[in-house]
């Protein structure tokens, strides 16, 4: 990658990457091994709550499917799916007995050669995988309203009423990433990979940045003025775009009859620098100087999470999502956080000790 690409990063706070991936041989297997996922979980909730339309199921588009599992599962889909919000809700649920989301499939795909080497371009060599990582699965009017048919047949919980429900699966309101991480984070050199698995268009939810806003500090929200000079990112599966953690971004509502807009974004920055979610997994994605301490082995990876997860589930969250947006959480605590689970679980050893004796 020339080096033009990584000043134009740092003049603009986001990059698009044309044609990074191939379909066939990089996005077709992480597509195949996720709808597999979304396909077995929606069976087994299903079957868990008897819902009477399960013979279609196999003859539907996938976004019905995944609407079907959202609506069965009272939204605890969500929660499975995309926890790294979800731990914050009060009635945060894991489910152990379920297949595991942090399917060896998405592992790979997070440590991939090809992204890591355009991340090298950008933060260097020594890369952390930070624990934040999403999956923005959007869906049209007609599958959300499918949603709250599904779960209103089995009797489940209303998921559109569910705090991240918005940002998973519908719109995404403008942010920058630093604010959702903590205060002692936001001068770490975190770097958002935006990876389309569908095309991303302005009919069906794709990205919307706003050029060199990174460079104003960490902002709560875009002014109108600001949102005036916001352009579309519309890709394709094989793109990616990496923004800056503070580049303020949103998406277009997915207006579309029928049509879903899937992403997945993973995060990155410098090894020993705070990822603002201390008390979740992180690894190292590559080292240039100490290749040995890289996790190449997905398995561990999806262990780390289940042993954090259940100590979330078991301790509650360390703070409260909206005492972090109020600012309530001071620079002093932000540290202290930190420290105790840099303490308990320095390297994937200590996930993995975690909640043992
Ligand atoms: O895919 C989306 O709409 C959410 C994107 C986002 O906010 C992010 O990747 O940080
Ligand atoms: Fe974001």
């Amino acid at each position: 990658m020339p080096q033009a690409y990584a000043d134009k990063f740092r003049e603009d706070g986001f990059l698009v990457v044309h044609g990074l991936f191939d379909h066939h041989d990089d996005i077709a297997p992480i597509r195949k091994a996720y709808t597999q996922l979304i396909d077995a979980l929606a069976t087994i909730y299903m079957i868990e709550t008897d819902f009477a339309e399960r013979e279609s199921y196999a003859s539907l588009s996938l976004a019905d499917r995944f609407a079907i599992l959202l609506g069965a599962s009272g939204g605890a889909a969500m929660h499975h799916l995309d926890p790294i919000l979800n731990i914050y809700l009060p009635n945060y649920q894991h489910h152990l007995e379920l297949p595991s989301a942090q399917i060896p499939a998405l592992f790979n795909f997070m440590r991939q050669k090809k992204l890591l080497d355009v991340l090298e371009h950008l933060i260097g060599g020594e890369i952390f995988a930070s624990p934040i990582y999403h999956v923005n699965f959007k869906l049209a009017k007609k599958h959300l309203e499918r949603v709250e048919m599904v779960a209103k047949s089995v009797n489940q919980d209303n998921p559109a009423l569910e705090g991240f429900y918005n940002f998973q699966v519908g719109k995404t309101d403008w942010h920058m990433d630093a604010i959702s991480g903590l205060s002692d984070s936001h001068e770490s050199q975190i770097v958002n990979a935006w990876i389309p698995i569908t095309e991303a268009r302005a009919e069906n939810g794709c990205l919307l940045v706003i050029p060199a806003s990174h460079k104003s500090g960490v902002l709560p929200g875009a002014s109108d003025e600001m949102i005036e000079r916001a352009i579309p990112l519309e890709v394709n599966p094989g793109d990616v775009v990496i923004l800056d953690n503070k580049l303020l971004h949103g998406a277009t509502s997915n207006t579309s009859t029928d049509d879903y807009r899937w992403a997945f974004n993973f995060r990155y920055l410098p090894i020993g620098q705070t990822s603002g979610r201390p008390f979740l997994p992180g690894f190292v994605a590559r080292s240039r100087k100490a290749p040995h301490t890289e996790l190449h082995n997905p398995y561990i990876w999806s262990t780390m999470w289940d042993r954090a997860l259940a100590y979330r589930v078991e301790h509650g969250a360390p703070y409260s999502y909206a005492a972090l947006r109020a600012n309530e959480i001071s620079d002093e605590e932000a540290k202290s956080i930190t420290a105790h689970w840099q303490e308990l679980a320095p390297d994937a050893n200590g996930w993995l000790r975690l909640g043992r004796a």
